[in-house]
């Protein structure tokens, strides 16, 4: 295949999150968060497995700053933990919370490579859980209010701010299907949540203008979503549904100034959306400085009356819609591998919502690698081919993308580690290093090396 090189100043990197790698679960006054509560409950997550120690980063944090730093990272987006810097969601601000997230922008400072915060991947305190969580309006403007805090403490050293990762799995698989924390199957608490979720962002974004910040951003995971016959007008219909309730949703009160008139139609058959309030569309749609998108599979989906739906995470489809099942060959998670529904869904986010700068917050795949003496490629290897091929194509399709004019400003690799892969634990490994549980020890896999080549020349 021929040479591929990215624009200038792309920016490579991983992304990993707090809950999923930190452990450290009741260190330096940090609270319980809903996870914690989730990971506990019998049934919820594969084997009880919590995060309680996941890979140790807390403490292991500059020996991971030093491997990012050897495999040429220029960023690093990690995840702030609210339970650590206000242990209830509101109230007094933890400084030893604040103290670990310090040190970790410094070391990365220190070695040249650029942190990108997010402020809400999904550890909601518990006490605002208890609370009624995304359902409660309150909880949106304690988030700006946390915000604000993590901002006084580390927005003198760090350029970029997003708010919230991927509402849509905090949303639909928090309170709509269950399979996430806190757990809730009801759809229109799914509905609320979503509303929540952006007054949250939008609030928070506020705050960090005010206060300064100069990079201010949210990362979406949406939904390339195909019809299984291009000439059906059925599927054409569930197209636009399922791309409503899981694109257009976010997408157009974020950048096109409001809730788009079919989702709110499609959503008022469930719930009054009485909690969306004067004003509030405009806040949310207030301008954005980057776009974070996350992307590992397309959704293909066809327009059927005895369709069984998408179930709590896409309310309202069943009657409608069927899912199809992904087509192989498939990942540890059970995803399909089509790297063109990444070109396509860039180009469709800057085509139809342009003027925003896009960058690749997540991609990657989960493969049963093993390291250490079972490791089938010998000792302390690990030959992820596979993963290779994945993000190969998926870098291709990217460059794809730059050159047809999106505005793609770089890629980070999920994920750094092998980590906590929330109601899954830790049997699927996403990470370009290898992590092994009982020691900690950090193997870099063949892809690893195979980034940091890729970083090395910007380009493959
Ligand atoms: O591990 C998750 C991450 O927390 C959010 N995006 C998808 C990843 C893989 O499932």
């Amino acid at each position: 295949m021929s040479e591929l090189r990215f624009p200038d100043n792309f920016l490579w990197g991983a992304a990993t999150a707090a809950y999923q790698i930190e452990g450290a679960a009741r260190e330096d006054g940090r609270g319980p968060s809903i996870w914690d509560t989730f990971s506990r409950t019998p049934g919820k997550v594969h084997q009880g497995q919590t995060g309680d120690v996941a890979c140790d980063h807390y403490h292991r944090y500059a020996e991971d700053v030093a491997l990012m730093a050897e495999l040429g990272l220029r960023a690093y987006r990690f995840s702030i933990a609210w339970p650590r810097v206000q242990p209830d969601g509101t109230g007094p601000v933890n400084p030893r919370g604040l103290d670990f997230y310090d040190r970790l922008v410094d070391a990365l400072l220190e070695r040249g490579i650029d942190p990108i915060v997010t402020l809400y991947h999904w550890d909601l305190p518990q006490t605002l859980g208890d609370r009624g969580g995304w359902t409660n309006r309150e909880t949106a403007e304690h988030f700006a209010t946390y915000a604000t805090a993590a901002y006084a403490r580390l927005g003198d050293r760090v350029d970029v701010w997003t708010t919230l990762n991927e509402p849509w799995c905090s949303a639909y698989l928090g309170y709509g299907s269950g399979v996430h924390a806190p757990g809730e199957q009801d759809a229109a608490a799914a509905f609320t949540a979503v509303h929540h979720l952006l007054l949250g962002h939008g609030l928070a974004a506020r705050a960090l203008r005010a206060a300064g910040a100069r990079t201010v951003g949210i990362t979406l995971n949406p939904a390339d979503v195909r019809p299984a016959d291009e000439s059906s007008a059925a599927d054409a219909a569930a197209v636009r549904l399922v791309d409503g309730l899981h694109n257009r949703i976010f997408l157009d009160p974020l950048l096109a100034g409001g809730y788009p008139e079919d989702v709110l139609e499609h959503l008022s058959r469930i719930v009054e959306p009485t909690f969306v309030r004067d004003g509030d569309e405009k806040l949310i749609a207030a301008p954005i400085d980057l776009l974070g998108i996350n992307y590992y599979q397309p959704t293909y989906v066809a327009g059927r009356p005895d369709g069984g739906g998408g179930g709590g995470a896409y309310p309202g489809t069943d009657g409608a819609v069927e899912f199809l099942p992904p087509v192989g060959p498939l990942t540890d998670m059970g995803w399909m591998v089509e790297p063109a529904g990444l070109t396509r869904l860039l180009e469709r986010i800057a085509t139809d919502y342009p003027g925003v700068p896009l960058l690749i917050t997540e991609n990657g795949a989960a493969y049963p690698d093993k390291a250490g003496a079972d490791s089938p490629d010998g000792p302390g290897q690990v030959a992820d081919t596979d993963r290779i091929a994945y993000l190969e194509g998926h870098l291709r399709a990217a460059h794809e993308a730059i050159s047809r004019g999106v505005d793609l400003r770089g890629y980070l690799v999920w994920s750094l580690l092998d980590n906590f892969e929330w109601a899954e634990g830790y049997r699927r490994r996403f990470g370009i290093v290898h992590v092994n549980y009982l020691t900690q020890r950090r193997t870099p896999k063949a892809s690893a090396r195979w980034y940091q080549e890729v970083i090395s020349r910007n380009g493959l």
